[in-house]
């Protein structure tokens, strides 16, 4: 498996010297402007990230190191000729920036089966954590436990030279992802199985593997879950899982550490618990309704209850995208294909006909379109994934992928800390009005 990392440092290496010569010979050009209405707002908008895993276009969506979701389901490679594409392959293209062969892919399967091996001390860690709690405190608390496994922490305190950073990093990048569905599937027996466990079985892909440990043992479930994996993988750099991870990996922590930050930023109603959010916000739509099958008046009139209360209707809007997001459309289009009369399915089709005007007269809500979380539990519930609460841990998985192949590159290229600057409110007042008075 050598040969993967080989590539990678082959390809990536070019790019360390071209990333000093923009800081030394540029690093005096403009590339924008920050208004006051950016940074009231979130930041948004604003170049300052290096992101080479993917780019997201307000209005076309997701690329891949250039290829859109829709070309990927036709390129990557898959395990059959009606399957869904390994996440594997996802990896290898987000990572070395080349479409892999079959035998890449298989490789990638293998040599995580090989490092999947979890600690029993991590289990212990989650056994100790109380039931109850959320699937993502049992997740993110068992990814720090895990630190303890660093590669890169012991590579630093014997002295390692700064230009080796990456190597260790790419170890323990690797084995976290490996063992990532372990330790998710474990918490998914042990909070709705009675903790009646799962051996993982070495032969099967990564996300094949997580089916059959959480007892799904299903080609459909199998191939929903390998779709699942790669339309979660990245959003580009600026998300809060993301860029948590970016920011504290810079300073030099290590990838368990890093991980385990963004995945707490992933467990936010308004990132990665939308989509248990969503299921939940639908029940209660039901329950209101004393019906499962509502009509559009009454999902409209739900719907601007919602918003009368201030709430947010969760799987509609987002921070960039001004359309629908294509991972909604590629689930849609795979529930077309494979999914026959579900009812959660088609209250979820319904509120895409309904919801969007709705959004879009509040003249507020920049984007009345459903982003991914619009779909994904009511696939999710269709094959018998019914747990919602647990949905957030299956984005934790996936978002790995992309996060933790930038954090290589981040080590290659020799980032720095992270450390914009701050100033209180009356500062920017004074900007905007030359006095900061009131403030
Ligand atoms: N329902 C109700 N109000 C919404 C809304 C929604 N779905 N989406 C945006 N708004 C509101 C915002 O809360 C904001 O209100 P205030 O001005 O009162 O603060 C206003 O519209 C403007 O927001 P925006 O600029 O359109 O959106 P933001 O970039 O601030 O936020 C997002 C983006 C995703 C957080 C927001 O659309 C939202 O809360 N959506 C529902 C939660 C959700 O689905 N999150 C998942 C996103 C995808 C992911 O990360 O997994």
């Amino acid at each position: 498996m050598e040969y993967i990392k080989n590539r990678f440092f082959q390809k990536a290496s070019r790019c360390i010297s071209e990333y000093q010569r923009l800081k030394t010979e540029h690093g005096d050009k403009v590339i924008g402007q920050v208004t006051i209405g950016q940074v009231l707002s979130g930041m948004k908008g604003i170049p300052a990230l290096v992101t080479d895993t993917s780019k997201l276009d307000p209005n076309e969506g997701i690329r891949f190191r250039g290829h859109s979701l829709p070309e990927l389901r036709e390129k990557l490679p898959r395990l059959e000729e009606e399957g869904e594409p390994l996440p594997e392959g996802l990896f290898y293209l987000m990572l070395i920036g080349e479409i892999p062969e079959k035998d890449d892919v298989l490789n990638i399967s293998k040599d995580w089966a090989t490092r999947a091996y979890v600690p029993q001390h991590v289990f212990d860690v989650i056994d100790a954590i109380p039931r109850n709690s959320r699937p993502m405190t049992q997740f993110s608390a068992a990814i720090l436990a895990m630190a303890t496994e660093s590669i890169f922490q012991k590579a630093y305190r014997a002295g390692v030279n700064k230009k080796y950073y990456w190597d260790s990093t790419y170890e323990d990048v690797m084995n976290l992802i490996a063992r990532l569905p372990r330790i998710a599937a474990y918490i998914y027996r042990r909070i709705y199985h009675n903790g009646h466990h799962i051996e993982p079985n070495p032969q099967l892909d990564w996300a094949g593997n997580l089916a059959h440990m959480m007892g799904f043992d299903s080609v459909e479930v199998k191939r929903l879950l390998r779709l699942y994996m790669v339309i979660h993988a990245d959003h580009e750099g600026g998300n809060v899982s993301a860029h948590t991870t970016h920011l504290v990996g810079s300073a030099l922590s290590n990838a368990y550490y890093a991980f385990a930050a963004g995945m707490t930023g992933l467990a936010g109603p308004l990132h990665g618990y939308a989509n248990q959010d969503v299921i939940y916000w639908l029940n209660e739509m039901c329950d209101h309704l004393n019906t499962d099958e509502p009509t559009d008046a009454q999902i409209a009139a739900y719907i601007e209850k919602t918003l009368r209360e201030g709430r947010v209707v969760p799987g509609y809007g987002h921070a960039v995208l001004r359309i629908t997001d294509p991972r909604f459309t590629v689930q849609q289009e795979f529930a077309d294909k494979y999914v026959k009369n579900d009812k959660l399915i088609n209250l979820v089709n319904a509120i895409y006909r309904v919801a969007p005007p709705i959004l879009e007269s509040t003249g507020k809500i920049k984007n009345p379109w459903p982003n991914v979380d619009a779909y994904s539990g009511a696939l999710l519930n269709h094959y018998g994934i019914t747990e919602y609460t647990f949905y957030t841990v299956l984005f934790g998985v996936s978002r790995s992928l992309g996060v933790l192949a930038s954090l290589i590159q981040d080590r290659l290229y020799g980032m720095p800390l992270e450390r914009p600057s701050s100033f209180p409110l009356s500062w920017f007042k004074k900007q905007a009005e030359g006095t900061s008075e009131g403030c």
